[in-house]
């Protein structure tokens, strides 16, 4: 089952990872460099069965992403709840005022500019896949912005009209804004490859929490990647995982053994119902996981 490659990575780390204090004071279990390849053809999905994963949630971020916002009201307000701490922990130490996450959430959902002033990650993943901003040189010798750059549809473009190429490629770490993003980019590059008429997907990933943030990973790359080969017309071929500081959190220590004497079993599959006009114009309604019968989710804090 190609879940043991999940299951054999994150046990492998529990066993051999080098501990270490880590940016969010929790500690980790940590290796150096590590891969993981799924066969995305018949509809299949890296979907963990060991546990619950909220395949969901991923989507609608997805979604998200590819509309350019970085504001996490559009997520607030359908939801989805992954990535409000930032933003919490942010308000919290700006403003000394010590409000619940929940009652901060609800803020962002009820009012609209308070959203806009505390709401914002700043230039994260979907400013930089649709809008990675450019400048232009004036005659004066200073620079002045120019139109931004979107990623995902020039990537679209040059698969269609260029499948041979190797370059085709949707990166998010863009160096100069970095300082000014809640979280730098940890899904960071996406390397397309055409082979035949398959489309195979190379994700490198500069940074991995194993337990909580790999499922969601996962599954959002192979996501894309059947957007991506529906929309250019292609078969969606292999998923290729790649990830820099792959990690597990010390306090995630009930999890990983309770997932681990868990077995995998089933092969989800993920349908997309209809094809439209473009990768922006996807809704949450057109994707129908079939055959998804997982063990029960396992809760776990996450290190912000
Ligand atoms: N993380 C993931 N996947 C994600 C995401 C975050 O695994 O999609 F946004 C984890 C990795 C790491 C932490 O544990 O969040 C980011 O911290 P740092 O920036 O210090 O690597």
């Amino acid at each position: 089952h190609p879940e043991w490659q999940y299951l054999d990575l994150m046990r492998q780390i529990w066993e051999t990872g080098s501990e270490r204090a880590d940016r969010t004071g929790v500690g980790t279990r940590s290796i150096a460099g590590a891969m993981l390849r799924y066969d995305l053809g018949g509809g299949a999905m890296p979907l963990l069965t060991t546990k619950r994963v909220y395949w969901k949630t991923a989507t609608r971020e997805m979604l998200w992403f590819l509309t350019g916002e970085t504001n996490i009201r559009p997520l607030v307000l359908q939801g989805v709840k992954i990535w409000n701490e930032w933003p919490h922990a942010r308000y919290v130490k700006e403003t000394g005022e010590d409000i619940a996450l929940g009652d901060f959430v609800q803020r962002i959902a009820d009012d609209e500019d308070f959203a806009k002033r505390w709401g914002d990650l700043g230039p994260v993943y979907g400013k930089q896949w649709v809008d990675w901003p450019t400048y232009r040189y004036r005659k004066d010798g200073l620079y002045e912005r120019g139109e931004g750059i979107n990623q995902v549809a020039q990537v679209i473009e040059s698969l269609r009209n260029n499948p041979g190429s190797r370059r085709h490629i949707i990166e998010g770490w863009n160096v100069a804004e970095l300082d000014r993003m809640a979280l730098p980019p940890c899904h960071k590059t996406y390397q397309f490859h055409v082979a035949g008429n398959r489309l195979n997907c190379m994700l490198y990933q500069r940074s991995c929490d194993v337990a909580l943030g790999l499922p969601f990973n996962l599954w959002s790359a192979a996501l894309l990647t059947r957007m991506m080969a529906q929309q250019t017309d292609l078969e969606p071929g292999e998923l290729i995982w790649m990830g820099g500081d792959v990690h597990l959190y010390l306090n995630h220590e009930h999890l990983i053994t309770e997932q681990l004497a868990r077995e995998p079993s089933g092969n989800p599959t993920l349908e997309i119902t209809r094809k439209p006009e473009t990768i922006f114009d996807y809704k949450i309604e057109d994707f129908v996981v079939h055959d998804y019968a997982p063990q029960p989710p396992i809760k776990a804090p996450v290190a912000v």
